[in-house]
C-alpha cells in the first residue's frame, strides 16, 4: 500500500488499507474498508487555497445539521457527513503545504449515482436537495468563509473566460472557434440572477452550489435520499443554482462526457421528476425564482460548459482529466444540452406551472 497514506491515516489512528473511490473531479478520495469504514480526502489545494476555512464551514454546517436531525430523531452518522479527527483533534491533518487531509465517517447502504438509471433516482435527490437548503435556513450566512470567490457569480465567470480565450494558454484556441462563439453569442445570459440578486429581487439562501447526482447518497434499497455529500461549496448563494446545476446534469440523456453528440439532449421527464421533488421541500420558492427556474438550468449549463472549456484553454490545470479532450468532451455535451434547453424553455415553464398548480 501507498507508504505516504499509511502514514496520513495513522494520523487518524486507523490501520487499514485504503483504496481509490467515487468520480469527484476536484479531490483525492480513498474508502478505508473497516468497522465503522472510513474516507479519506486529499482537498485539491489548487483549487481550495484555504483548506483550514473549507473545513471550518464544514464544520459549522454539520454541526448545525446534526443538531436538527437529532431534534427530528434521525440518525446524523448517516444523514450528515461526520468529521472524523486528527489523533490531535483537528478535523484535518496537514502533511505539507500543499497536502490537507480529511477523514469522514463511511456511510453504508447508499449509493451515488454518475448516471441517472431511473426519474424517481431524481426526485428522491431533489427531495434532498431541497431538505438540505431547509434545513440551513437559519444557518448564519455571514459565518459561512467564501472559499471560492465569485463561484456561481456568471459575470465574473464570464470574465474569466474572456480571458482564458485571450490569453489562450494550451495553444488550442484554433481548434474551438464554433465553441467558443457559442459561449460569447450568450453574454447577456450572465447578468440575469446575479443582477436580480444584487437588487435583492432574488433572495441570498446558504445554498450547497455543486448539486451534481453524485453528490447525494441515495438509500440502496428504498432509493430515497439519505444524505448530501460533497459540502466543499457550501456558501451563501441562489436557490436557482442548486436546482440549475442539479439538472445540468440530472437532466441530461448520458454521460457529462459522452463523445457521441447524438446521445445528448435534455429530458424533460427528468426534469419533471427533480422539479416536483424540489417544489414539494420547498414551499417558500418566490415568485422570481420560480419563474427562473427553467433558465436557471440553462445558465448552469453554460457556466459549467464555459469552465470546461476554459480549463481545456488554460491546459486543464482546474478539472481532473483522464485523456488529451476530456474538458472539450465535456464542454461540448454542455453546450449540447444548452442549445436543446433553449428549444425546450417554454415546455420546462408549462411543467413547473402545472407542478406548481398540484402542490
Ligand atoms: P469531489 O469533491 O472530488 O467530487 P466527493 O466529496 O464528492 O469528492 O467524493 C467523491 C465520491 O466519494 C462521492 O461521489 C461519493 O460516491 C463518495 N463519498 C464521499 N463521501 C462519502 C461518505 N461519507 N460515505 C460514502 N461515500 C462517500
Ligand atoms: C466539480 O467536485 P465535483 O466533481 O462534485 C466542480 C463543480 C462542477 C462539476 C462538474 C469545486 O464538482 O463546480 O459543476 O465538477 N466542483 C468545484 O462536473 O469546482
Ligand atoms: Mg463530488
Amino acid at each position: 500500500m501507498d507508504q505516504n497514506l499509511q502514514n496520513i491515516l495513522k494520523h487518524f489512528d486507523v490501520h487499514v488499507n485504503p483504496s481509490a473511490y467515487g468520480n469527484g473531479h476536484i479531490n483525492d478520495t480513498y474508502r478505508v474498508e473497516a468497522k465503522p469504514g472510513y474516507i479519506l480526502q486529499k482537498i485539491n489545494k489548487n483549487v481550495f487555497h484555504d483548506p483550514v476555512a473549507v473545513m471550518e464551514n464544514i464544520k459549522g454546517v454539520t454541526d448545525h445539521l446534526r443538531t436538527k436531525i437529532i431534534e427530528a430523531g434521525g440518525n446524523p452518522d448517516r444523514e450528515t457527513l461526520t468529521i472524523v479527527n486528527t489523533i490531535d483533534g483537528k478535523p484535518y491533518y496537514k502533511a505539507d503545504e500543499d497536502s490537507y487531509y480529511r477523514m469522514y465517517l463511511f456511510i453504508d447502504g447508499a449509493v451515488s449515482y454518475d448516471i441517472v438509471e431511473n426519474p424517481m433516482q431524481l426526485y428522491h435527490a431533489a427531495r434532498a436537495f431541497g431538505n438540505f437548503q431547509n434545513l440551513l435556513a437559519d444557518y448564519p450566512a455571514d459565518s459561512l468563509h467564501e472559499v471560492i470567490v465569485n463561484f456561481h457569480n456568471t459575470k465574473s465567470r464570464y470574465e474569466d473566460f474572456k480571458k482564458a480565450v485571450e490569453e489562450d494558454r494550451a495553444g488550442r484556441a484554433k481548434y474551438v472557434q464554433d465553441e467558443i462563439k457559442f459561449v460569447l453569442d450568450r453574454e447577456a445570459d450572465a447578468s440575469v440572477i446575479v443582477d436580480d440578486m444584487a437588487a435583492g429581487i432574488i433572495p441570498l439562501r446558504v445554498t450547497h452550489n455543486d448539486t451534481k447526482l453524485n453528490n447525494v447518497l441515495l438509500d440502496e434499497k428504498t432509493g430515497e435520499g439519505v444524505c448530501v455529500i460533497d459540502l466543499d461549496t457550501v456558501m451563501p448563494g441562489s436557490l436557482l443554482y442548486d436546482f440549475g446545476d442539479a439538472l445540468r446534469f440530472g437532466g441530461s440523456s448520458g454521460a457529462e462526457d459522452e463523445k457521441d453528440l447524438d446521445k445528448i439532449w435534455f429530458d424533460l421527464e427528468k426534469f419533471e421528476y427533480f422539479t416536483r421533488g424540489f417544489l414539494e421541500t420547498l414551499p417558500s420558492i418566490t415568485k422570481r425564482e420560480l419563474e427562473l427556474l427553467p433558465f436557471s438550468v440553462k445558465l448552469m449549463t453554460l457556466e459549467c460548459g464555459s469552465r470546461f472549456l476554459a480549463d481545456y484553454l488554460n491546459g486543464d490545470t482546474y478539472f481532473k482529466t483522464h485523456y488529451a479532450d476530456h474538458n472539450l468532451v465535456r464542454a461540448r455535451t454542455q453546450f449540447k444540452l444548452v442549445a436543446d434547453i433553449e428549444d425546450k424553455h417554454d415546455k420546462m415553464m408549462c411543467i413547473v406551472k402545472s407542478i406548481r398548480e398540484d402542490l
